[in-house]
């Protein structure tokens, strides 16, 4: 057992830092406030190859595993958790699900452009109807000579208003249930497809909204893995995108730690640095001790993957639920140090707090992975199947 990161680790986190210093750092709050999805950024992410990390040098990858992805979205989550979305976007959710269970075809045609940023990803499961329960989705695809017709919403759906490809999950063959689940390689400029974005809370600088699909065709060569392959393809992947998202949460709960000490060193009030009251170092401590353990769940997660321990479920779980708490307490800490400074949107504080929300409703709420790890402990289903 080792607990310390590699060289080349942490050469890669040391690239990632800097170039979220240099280049989101500046940018994250006033992109945020303006509500505005700075492409530039991604496009640059992408040329230093970012997105590339859960892939192979034949289709211009980096190959840096999933600890290489997690510490390059941990550093670019910790100036803009908005951003560190782009990293599930064009990898771990897309090109990475295509590696794992695309034809020859669909690899080369799709998994390049994703991880350099030429075309944007996304992928859709959620239907207004079908959010924690994921397969009770209505959307369906009818075979027609040579073409599936496809028809439903999707909601909720990160990048739907940007994305040029997407990943989307519908029923070819609805009483089959689990079994008659497909997955599609959907074009978003094909006829038929319509979106639109939803406005919410936080993570301004990260689109959401609804995809509706109105007898929108897809050639067969665009269903990924085979019909009735979807559950299987959908729960191989979530557990991926989680391990993303955690990072994001860990990243994002280190910048309100890193704000709150800040604070805590220049504020004065009772003629003293506010750090100096015991309050506040509690308050300190117990957020700085919680992301260590976060950060730790995450790492195990992240280099199970890489030892080849595809379905841990469990694990990602443990780590997901965690670190989706913690930024939340670690964002609300951040707040309080603050005071009516962190109630203002001139501090980073309450773009924190806003952004932190988000990590116990996606990937999974925290109730859905408190279900997956009890019924697991109780013998009731196992998690990693
Ligand atoms: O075994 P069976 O024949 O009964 O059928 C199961 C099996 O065929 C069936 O699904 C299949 N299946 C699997 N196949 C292969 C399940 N797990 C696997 C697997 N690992 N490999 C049904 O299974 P089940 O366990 O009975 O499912 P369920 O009870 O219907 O639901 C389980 C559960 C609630 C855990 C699941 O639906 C779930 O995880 N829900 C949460 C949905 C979620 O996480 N959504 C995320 C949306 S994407 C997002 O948030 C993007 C954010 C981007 C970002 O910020 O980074």
């Amino acid at each position: 057992m080792d607990f310390e990161l590699s060289k080349e680790h942490r050469a890669i986190r040391d690239a990632a830092r800097e170039f979220a210093q240099k280049e989101i750092a500046p940018v994250a709050h006033e992109h945020d406030r303006n509500h505005h999805f700075p492409r530039d950024i991604i496009s640059k992410m992408g040329e230093l190859g970012f997105f590339g990390c859960l892939i192979p040098e034949e289709y211009g990858g980096t190959d840096y595993g999933f600890m290489g992805m997690v510490l390059i979205t941990e550093e670019v989550s910790r100036f803009s958790s908005s951003i560190r979305g782009a990293i599930n976007m064009q990898c771990t959710g897309t090109a990475y699900n295509i590696l794992k269970n695309g034809s020859a075809e669909q690899k080369q045609k799709y998994i390049p452009p994703l991880i350099t940023a030429e075309k944007l990803g996304c992928f859709a499961m959620t239907e207004p109807n079908a959010g924690s329960d994921t397969l009770s989705m209505e959307t369906y695809a009818t075979y027609e000579n040579g073409e599936y017709i496809l028809n439903g919403t999707k909601t909720w759906i990160s990048y739907a208003t940007v994305a040029d490809i997407t990943i989307l999950y519908a029923y070819t063959d609805p009483d089959a249930r689990a079994k008659g689940l497909s997955a599609f390689i959907l074009e978003m400029n094909s006829p038929g497809v319509s979106t639109s974005e939803i406005d919410k809370l936080g993570t301004h600088s990260f689109p959401s909204g609804e995809i509706a699909l109105n007898n929108v065709r897809v050639p067969q060569e665009n269903l990924l893995g085979g019909p009735g392959e979807g559950a299987r393809i959908l729960f191989g992947s979530l557990p991926d995108t989680r391990i993303g998202c955690t990072a994001g949460a860990v990243g994002l709960a280190q910048a309100c730690l890193d704000e709150a000490i800040k604070y805590c060193k220049t504020r004065t009030q009772f003629g003293q640095a506010i750090g100096n009251f015991q309050m506040n170092q509690a308050l300190i401590a117990d957020v700085a001790m919680n992301i260590e353990a976060a950060r730790l769940l995450l790492y195990r997660a992240a280099w199970q993957k890489d030892q080849g321990v595809k379905n841990n479920v469990l694990e990602t779980s443990y780590a997901k639920m965690f670190a989706a708490n913690v930024v939340v307490q670690a964002a609300t800490v951040a707040m309080d140090v603050h005071g009516a400074y962190g109630y203002s949107t001139e501090y980073p504080a309450s773009r924190y707090y806003r952004d932190a929300k988000m990590y116990q409703i996606v990937e999974g709420t925290t109730n859905i992975h408190r279900l997956i790890i009890g019924l697991d402990r109780l013998g009731i289903r196992k998690a990693n199947r």
